[in-house]
């Protein structure tokens, strides 16, 4: 048990030299922030979506019952790497440096991050599972996440680093990963320090290999198409409509395909659809039989159905967290908390990934559970970030927020008291171009109804959408005059933002490449 808790944590507290809020004088509470990859809300059932009838994941949704759900949580930059570095500096991607996977992407691990001061601030730490960031974590006294060249993770059998060893297990890595979660707590549990364990699951991402349990289970369905299925992406020709996620682009090892005999291992490799990045999917059907619009439809089905299953393993592994948390009494004073690296394309606007500024990427799931301090059954619609959460579980921990985290404690607004200024728009800069996904470098602002976007790199291109008029962004409405002024007052809004930010709208330090390179680096 985490016995004496109270007691070292309040003299750990006093210690610290943090503004001696009423939080730190109190019992610290235990973090664990559950993170999956790639995890849309319209796939968890407490948010609610088209699926509801064949997904329910009751053990997210007992997390948002027992606390709080957030509905309007945003990503800065919508992709794995730069969104978990803006998660654990607090800081956009051009002040913390990380701004996309490819080429590029190491997290420079000496810079200040929130596991960091809370591990200096006695809390025992350790990370489990998807990490992603090139470097070496810092910061937890113990750790285990996915080592395989690229740190996407296996979900089958993955490689893992071992606090500095690696190792490759057998098993079923959503399994594997919450077993890690476990033994830690297990191991640990004598232990007198408040604790953080960031325990982030490599599912649901590509390639979406569910479970052996789940691999059936959505045989007999046809899953519902999204409305924006069949997006012709007119007035976005040049954005949307110039990508390499839609349903084309699913490679035949995401189909899971077999090779036909005979082939040679590389042979193999190709007809799966690696090895050239751009066309990667292109121009294979699934029979000579089909039309392009059934190919269509039949990849979006087994894309879905191995998605969803995937989250089934997620949400089992987030029940057995749970139900250890209550068999050692640790429930009360632990938050817990599941959100997603940022939200993804469950065939929205005919595309898979993520990456892109419309709500389908841009917004995250995000619940919390506090039972010693946040009233259940709580649903807020405030604008928050994923440069918010630093501060925020430091100031659940009652550590001190450094003047240069650029996010905002919501701890208040967990309690029903949003502070008056508030933020009423959320400023977006995504950079990773042309791969993966083919998506232009765009920033943005949302604000509580409009939403504008500039894609500035080798198109120059603005967006704007009335999400009240227009939840799906299908009517770009740039031109309409209708809109002029709020569009003018947006455009000085951005530029604020820019300046409040830092940030100077342009790729900053790292140059995109060109077409012309890709197509020598992927050979098409
Ligand atoms: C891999 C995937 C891409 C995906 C990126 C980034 N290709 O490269 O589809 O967009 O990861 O994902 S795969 O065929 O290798 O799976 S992220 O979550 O790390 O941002
Ligand atoms: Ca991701």
């Amino acid at each position: 048990m985490w016995i004496g808790v109270v007691l070292i944590a309040t003299m750990a507290a006093t210690v610290v030299s943090c503004d001696s809020t009423t939080a730190s004088k109190k019992k610290r509470p235990n973090i664990i922030y559950i993170m999956s990859d790639d995890h849309a809300t319209h796939a968890i059932s407490a948010y609610g979506g088209i699926y509801d009838d064949y997904l329910q994941t009751p053990n997210i949704d007992r997390i948002a019952n027992e606390g709080i759900k957030f509905n309007n949580v945003f990503c800065t930059n919508a992709i794995c790497g730069p969104s978990r570095a803006a998660i654990l500096t607090g800081k956009y991607s051009h002040e913390n440096g990380y701004y996309k996977n490819e080429s590029g992407g190491k997290f420079d691990s000496t810079q200040w991050t929130f596991p960091r001061a809370m591990q200096t601030n006695g809390y025992k730490t350790a990370l489990v599972g998807k990490w992603h960031l090139g470097t070496e974590p810092v910061g937890f006294d113990y750790f285990k996440y996915h080592d395989n060249p690229g740190q996407q993770g296996f979900y089958y059998n993955p490689i893992y680093n071992d606090n500095g060893t690696k190792v490759k297990e057998e098993g079923y890595a959503t399994t594997l990963t919450t077993n890690y979660a476990l033994d830690w707590l297990e191991k640990e549990k004598e232990n007198d320090q408040p604790f953080l364990l960031m325990l982030q699951y490599k599912a649901p991402h590509r390639n979406w290999y569910p479970e052996k349990k789940y691999e059936h289970l959505y045989d007999s369905v046809e899953m519902p198409y999204p409305a924006t299925f069949y997006d012709d992406y007119q007035g976005r020709e040049l954005t949307a409509g110039d990508t390499d996620m839609t349903m084309d682009f699913f490679n035949r090892k995401d189909m899971k395909l077999t090779p036909p005999e005979g082939l040679t291992q590389k042979e193999q490799g190709k007809w799966l659809g690696w090895g050239n990045r751009r066309g990667m999917g292109e121009g294979w059907m699934p029979s000579d039989t089909m039309t392009v619009e059934q190919a269509r439809k039949w990849k979006y089905q087994r894309y879905i159905k191995d998605y969803l299953a995937c989250v089934k393993s997620v949400d089992d592994g987030i029940g057995r967290v749970l139900d250890y948390l209550d068999e050692q009494g640790l429930a009360e004073n632990t938050i817990v908390v599941y959100t997603s690296d940022q939200g993804f394309y469950l065939g929205d606007h005919g595309f898979f990934d993520k990456r892109f500024m419309y709500e389908p990427s841009l917004r995250m799931p995000f619940v919390l559970r506090y039972p010693a301090a946040i009233k259940k059954h709580q649903e807020n619609n405030d604008m928050i970030t994923n440069v918010d959460f630093a501060p925020t579980i430091l100031d659940f921990a009652g550590l001190e927020i450094p003047a240069d985290v650029q996010g905002r404690s919501f701890v208040a607004n967990t309690m029903g008291k949003k502070p008056k200024d508030w933020p009423t728009s959320m400023y977006y800069h995504y950079y990773e171009f042309p791969f993966w996904h083919h998506v232009q470098p765009h920033y943005g602002l949302r604000g509580e109804r409009y939403k504008l976007i500039h894609f500035y790199y080798n198109v120059d291109q603005w967006e704007f959408y009335d999400l009240e008029k227009d939840p799906d962004e299908m009517n770009n409405a740039i031109d309409d005059p209708a809109y002029a002024d709020i569009i003018a007052k947006m455009k000085e809004d951005l530029k604020k933002s820019q300046e409040l930010y830092k940030d100077n709208g342009s790729l900053n330090e790292f140059r995109a490449i060109t077409d012309a390179d890709f197509g020598q680096i992927s050979g098409s």
